[in-house]
């Protein structure tokens, strides 16, 4: 057994809002479960001898809102006495799940450009007419910060009855001082309706406006002007950029991370979606969190990231939203060892799914990851690729932050397509939905 000294020793902390709960906060035990720890034998743990970490007839012990101690029900301490007791009636128990890219807030929809889309007209096309991201911009401009709150929300909302705990939003359909701001503190205020978790990404770099067309360097040092404000608020977690023919370049997202690098916030990049615009090599001279889309990743662009130990966020959803037909490096990757997770990259643009589970399938399916791939890469490396080390495994010391499924086994949430099996959602040790 694991006690909770050692728990709280072995307890790696992001920030004063992830400290573990004191030793009297109560002690609930989850019985009755098949559990999913993830643990490996670099972490170690229970479960890390099996695929997944998997034990059946497991059991969690939390206290306050972290994990205090995970194994087999039949070696449950005889100490544990806990304050609640909950059956789980043979569900699979997993970490909650974490999105690590999304674009959730924003005005509008773009289900007409899906349409002229399905006429023939490119993405491109449409972005270089003034549409696509730019159509979104001016619909969240339009929007009050009330309707951007409650529309973000709703949307966080059916993630976290998919299992979902932990979501990455990015600003980036602000595009001025103001409406970045506005944008970054709506994704902070989720988390004040929500008790999921909400790591803000400023995405000032995601298209010049139309305010700076043209003068796109402009652009760039203007952000970096609104960047160091917003941080001074305390509404960046990260800084994102695109970095595309139709976006920015390597050398001006290099202007923007330098910026980040001076006030120590992380960085991550939308690269080579579109094409091999040298962007991944650029970030990891930045030790990039992440390198997120990467269909047109060069086999340098691998090993930059290899180098520089970026976790790879693979965006099945806008692959397949966009038909792409080049896939990503998924051999080249797995063989130079880099992390793969996976996002739903909600946005409304090219990718308006909520779902991660599906995600999970069309990993598998279009880009040929094994189901343990897929599931890693929305649990243990998805924490990862937000620098989050609390999170993501089932140990003790880390968040306890679960998932309930109707299943026997994770593989049969990437085997089905649709559907949400999630039965009860925990966060920091709380039941918050029970269905
Ligand atoms: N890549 C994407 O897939 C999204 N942003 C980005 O940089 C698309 C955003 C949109 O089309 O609204
Ligand atoms: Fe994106």
């Amino acid at each position: 057994m694991v006690d909770v000294g050692v728990a709280r020793s072995a307890l790696m902390t992001d920030g004063a809002e992830h400290m573990v709960a004191p030793v009297d906060m109560p002690r609930r035990l989850w019985r009755g479960v098949t559990l999913a720890t993830f643990a490996d034998a670099g972490s170690g743990g229970a479960g890390a001898d099996q695929p997944y970490g998997l034990i059946e007839n497991g059991a969690v012990i939390t206290q306050g809102s972290h994990i205090a101690w995970v194994g087999r029900e039949s070696e449950l301490p005889a100490q544990a006495a806990p304050d609640e007791e909950h059956d789980g009636g043979g569900a699979l128990l997993t970490p909650g799940l974490i999105d690590a890219h999304t674009h959730l807030v924003y005005g509008g929809d773009r289900a007409a450009e899906f349409e002229q889309r399905l006429q023939g007209a490119t993405y491109e096309d449409i972005a270089r007419a003034g549409g696509g991201i730019m159509s979104t911009v001016r619909a969240t401009r339009a929007a009050s910060e009330e309707e951007l709150l409650a529309q973000a929300t709703a949307r966080a909302t059916v993630l976290l009855h998919e299992g979902v705990t932990t979501i990455e939003i990015k600003s980036g359909y602000g595009l001025s001082a103001e409406h970045e701001r506005r944008s970054l503190a709506v994704a902070r205020r989720i988390a004040t309706q929500l008790p999921i978790t909400v790591r803000t990404t400023s995405l000032a770099l995601h298209a010049v406006p139309p305010e700076f067309a043209g003068r796109a360097d402009d652009y760039v040092t203007e952000s970096a002007r609104w960047l160091r404000a917003q941080h001074a608020e305390g509404l960046v977690d990260a800084v994102d950029a695109f970095c595309e023919r139709i976006a920015f370049s390597p050398a001006q997202v290099a202007r923007i991370f330098a910026v980040a690098r001076e006030l120590g916030l992380p960085v991550k990049l939308h690269a080579e979606q579109l094409s091999d615009s040298g962007g991944t090599a650029m970030a990891a001279t930045f030790d990039a969190l992440s390198c997120d889309h990467l269909e047109y990743l060069s086999a340098d662009g691998v090993q930059a990231m290899q180098r520089s130990g970026s976790v790879a966020v693979l965006l099945p959803g806008a692959y397949y939203m966009l038909r792409e037909t080049q896939l990503p490096p998924v051999a080249g990757l797995r063989g130079g060892g880099v992390a793969l997770a996976l996002a739903t990259d909600h946005n409304p643009g090219t990718s308006p799914t909520l779902s991660l589970l599906l995600m999970l399938n069309m990993a598998c399916t279009l880009f040929r990851l094994t189901p343990e791939e897929a599931w890693r890469g929305v649990t243990v490396h998805a924490a990862r690729a937000l620098g989050l080390r609390d999170r993501g495994r089932l140990l003790p010391g880390m968040r306890a932050d679960f998932a309930l499924f109707d299943a026997g086994h994770p593989r049969e949430l990437a085997y089905r397509i649709g559907g949400t099996p999630c039965r009860r959602v925990i966060c920091g040790g709380q039941d918050v939905r029970r269905s």
